[in-house]
């Protein structure tokens, strides 16, 4: 499909870019439209040596959940106690780990609407109730997560290691703190590109590393506690024109990365990118995804391109998802 480029997109009120109706009235998928029988099965000639890496941090983790969020509890029960027999149960904000932030979890803020127009009233607060699946009203549901647990968001992943590309391999140290606002630009991801010899095509799953995680790792628990306090600050995607023009002129399907927010966090202003990405876009926007084995796995292999294959928790109505995410090299 040729899609409009995003100057060619029109504004909605204050906001640049908005590809509601791109993918018709109706949709729900938004850009996993690109992700289409000819675009998976390309994806798939990624695939030459078998090796599989999970992407996906233990679900409760981090120990602290960021922005004020509860700590997943996970707790084993067994209705025959003195039998190996063992059930968990988990309650958990799907938000407080790796995630995929999906098209109910945030939309353009001053104007109170979600994607393709959906206004916030009609996506009310409050249990879905599922006595019968098959026939939930799809207007109580619409924008949720099974949308994409029933298509899947796989295609042809694209690893972009910011810091293996900042310390030269680990030679020197990172130009930037992870825990603080620094932007990264679009000049920046194109230079680690360029260097790896990765060349985008239209659908591809953008996955970039800026270090959270590693300095999670390296930190003592003091640290990890003073960022799950506000104000938290997160280095990320820049917040600008010229980054939403790239992502979405890149035609990306989805972009995820290692860190809490995606973007430089916290926003500039209230046109931050979140609000273009899930409000504007309809695009998967991925946080904490765990890059740390991914990272040595492409170093290794000097491939930064695999099939990726990611099938959210097929949630009715659901805000977000753990990725449930791998790549198959
Ligand atoms: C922020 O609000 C920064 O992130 P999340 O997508 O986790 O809500």
């Amino acid at each position: 499909k040729d899609l409009p480029s995003f100057k060619e997109l029109p504004n909605y009120k204050n906001f640049s870019g908005c590809a509601w109706g791109v993918w018709g009235e109706g949709d729900e998928l938004g850009t996993v439209n690109l992700l289409t029988k000819d675009v998976v099965l390309e994806a798939t000639k990624e695939i030459r040596t078998g090796e599989t890496v999970s992407l996906n941090w233990p679900i409760n983790f981090p120990e602290k959940p960021l922005f004020t969020r509860r700590t997943p509890e996970i707790t084993v029960i067994s209705r025959r106690p003195d039998y190996p027999a063992r059930d968990d149960e988990i309650h958990m904000n799907s938000q407080s780990g790796s995630q995929w932030d999906c098209l109910r979890h945030f939309g353009v803020l001053e104007h109170h609407v979600f994607y393709q127009n959906h206004h916030q009233d009609t996506i009310p607060l409050g249990p879905i109730t599922t006595p019968d699946p098959l026939k939930v009203d799809p207007e109580k549901i619409k924008l949720g997560v099974h949308n994409w647990a029933n298509h899947g968001i796989c295609g042809r992943g694209v690893f972009l290691d910011l810091v293996k590309f900042f310390t030269k391999d680990g030679t020197v140290p990172l130009p930037y703190d992870p825990w603080t606002t620094h932007p990264i630009s679009a000049a920046d991801i194109t230079a680690v590109a360029n260097a790896q010899g990765v060349q985008f095509r239209q659908g591809d799953i953008l996955i970039l590393r800026v270090g959270h995680i590693q300095k999670y790792y390296a930190s003592s628990q003091e640290e990890k506690d003073r960022i799950s306090s506000t104000p938290e600050e997160f280095a990320g995607i820049e917040q600008s024109e010229e980054m939403k023009a790239f992502l979405w002129d890149n035609h990306f399907a989805a972009i995820a990365s290692d860190q809490p927010a995606m973007e430089s966090w916290p926003p500039k202003d209230m046109n931050f990118m979140h609000q273009t990405i899930l409000g504007m876009w309809g695009m998967p926007l991925g946080e904490m995804f765990d890059c740390e084995k991914l990272s040595k796995v492409c170093a290794e292999t000097g491939r930064y391109t695999f099939f990726f294959s990611s099938w959210p928790l097929n949630i009715l109505g659901g805000c977000a998802s753990p990725p449930n995410a791998a790549a198959y090299f």
